[in-house]
């Protein structure tokens, strides 16, 4: 462990080091840049080239912190390819939506982080009347149910980039964000765009011989936005991301973008105050400080290390010095140790932390997964715009508004947990739920659900599905599981979706987090069917 703790003092240097990649921000022309993700090249070309001929663009993205960070990069990309565009925003990509977007007459309609799952109702809408391309990583619809052509198994038109159609792992290893950055990448300067090499060759000079800058840009910038949506789609796993997000990684880390090291793997870093990082850390319990204020103050003022600033305020994570830094991890590891903590959790008391550089010490959009989270509070509340005015820099009145949607969005959380604690589930054989009706948004209960999971009566070892209304005829359903219960054959996705087409409603997601809408009256048959479901994957 002891070396886990060290890396953490040697942060500093890798820091430095990388903020050398600031070297990288002029373009190379040497032929020596590659495509961040070579499976995926061809078909995010094809976008590209598709989206240059377009006279205008709708950008359509789902409401969520991928999204909104597929559509800031998206749009940051096509403004910076001068390609007019306008965006709008939807919670479900269901036929009402779609209709109501091939209702604005645009002949080219971009969708991000949705899509490949509603490929048979948006080709239906979009014969003879717009060119749909789509960058997405969810799950497509499958041959069986589409018309048009197909890879794998799966539905697969013209101008479709998705990672899951070139064997690339679309739940843990490429976000909507991260599709649409490949997209990006690929829509530099101008036709062929994207990569420096002698293929895409262009006289790179004005009428005058200067050189033409307008030709001289990269979009890796963007790969910070990107790495946000990855870490808001929970893809980061064993401490760190993995696959083709690693890539995008590497490159925004050439660009100065961001900043990557072994760090302390708790929430809150940027804006915590140091006891309540420490207090509310429950991912891996410590005893005598997770949820133990009395404890963190101890254990804390054990310490050689001010713990407040001069105005009195306490200190953040991100406040402290290496050196300081150093001694608060090695005390909190030998706490863990001497409380009979398991080698295998103190471990992931460390992991990787994905810094954006260029924003402010001490702000949450300092670090990907706060940032995410301010995100996903925007969204929540049906703030796509706030959400967007962040992720494109728009630091007054967005972040501000941003910030007091996280601070409702927080309080609504505790209280619903609160509730759902409080009355308890039921238990099915092979499912537990709950039904909010209107005492909890819609949006929030699948989060309320999961945060519950593991509190007193409700378990760890079942799914769990919870309901709120949704509107005079439907109800939402979000149901959440554990990475335990997926590695036994539990997908959620495919229970939802099942289970609700089985009633007349629609749903999907991931394997370990998925929601569905079922018209009202229908919980009870719709309970049914899914807990047989969950019971035939668990079995099989
Ligand atoms: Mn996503």
């Amino acid at each position: 462990m002891g070396s886990a703790v060290e890396s953490i003092a040697r942060k500093s240097v890798h820091d430095s080091r990388t903020r050398s990649g600031a070297l990288y921000s002029k373009p190379a022309q040497n032929g020596s840049m590659v495509f961040p993700v070579p499976a995926l090249e061809g078909r995010a070309r094809r976008c590209a080239d598709r989206l240059q001929e377009a006279e205008g663009v709708l950008l359509a993205s789902h409401i969520d912190a991928d999204g909104l960070t597929s559509a800031a990069i998206a749009a940051s990309a096509l403004e910076r390819a001068e390609i007019p565009f306008e965006t709008v925003f939807e919670k479900q990509l269901d036929e009402a939506a779609i209709a109501g977007i091939e209702a604005t007459g645009y002949d080219t309609v971009l969708f991000t982080d949705f899509g490949s799952g509603q490929l048979d109702v948006i080709t239906e809408y979009a014969t003879g009347s717009f060119t749909p391309i789509i960058a997405d990583h969810h799950q497509p619809v499958s041959a069986a149910d589409f018309p048009g052509p197909t890879t794998d198994g799966y539905a697969d038109p013209t101008y479709h980039l998705n990672p899951l159609l070139e064997g690339i792992n679309g739940a843990a290893e490429l976000s909507g964000a991260g599709a649409s950055y490949l997209l990006a990448r690929a829509l530099e300067r101008g036709e062929g765009g994207g990569v420096h090499d002698d293929r895409n060759k262009r006289d790179n000079h004005d009428a005058h011989g200067n050189p033409d800058n307008r030709d001289n840009y990269d979009n890796r910038d963007l790969a910070a936005l990107a790495v946000v949506g990855a870490v808001g789609d929970m893809q980061a796993s064993s401490g760190e991301l993995h696959g083709a997000n690693e890539d995008i990684v590497t490159e925004g880390v050439e660009a100065g973008v961001l900043e990557t090291g072994t760090d302390l793997a708790l929430y809150g870093k940027q804006t915590r105050p140091l006891p309540k990082l420490l207090e509310y850390a429950t991912d891996v319990q410590i005893p005598g400080i997770s949820g133990n204020a009395r404890g963190v103050h101890r254990f804390l003022e054990g310490l050689d290390i001010d713990l407040e600033t001069d105005d009195g305020s306490w200190r953040t994570w991100a406040a402290l010095d290496t050196e300081e830094k150093q001694i608060l991890a090695s005390a909190l590891v030998r706490q863990a140790v001497s409380k009979g903590v398991p080698a295998g959790k103190i471990d992931r008391l460390v992991a990787t932390s994905y810094v954006l550089a260029e924003e402010p010490v001490g702000s949450e959009l300092r670090d990907a997964s706060e940032f995410s989270t301010l995100l996903n509070a925007t969204a929540r509340y049906d703030r796509a715009d706030v959400g967007l005015g962040v992720c494109l820099g728009n630091r007054a009145g967005a972040l501000t508004q941003a910030r007091q949607l996280l601070s409702e969005h927080r309080r609504n959380l505790s209280e619903g947990i609160e509730l759902v604690t409080e009355e308890g589930v039921t238990h099915e054989s092979h499912i537990q739920w709950f039904h909010a009706g209107d005492r909890i948004r819609e949006t929030i209960v699948g989060i309320v659900a999961g945060m519950a999971m593991g509190n007193a009566g409700i378990s760890r070892d079942r799914p769990i599905l919870a309901f709120a209304d949704k509107n005079d005829e439907e109800v939402k359903v979000s149901a959440r599981g554990t990475h335990s219960l997926v590695r036994n054959g539990l997908d959620l996705s495919a229970v939802l979706g099942e289970a609700a087409r089985s009633v007349g409603g629609d749903g999907g997601g991931h394997d370990v987090a998925a929601g569905a809408t079922v018209p009202r009256g229908q919980e009870e048959v719709f309970l049914e069917a899914a807990d047989q479901l969950v019971r035939d994957q668990l079995e099989s």
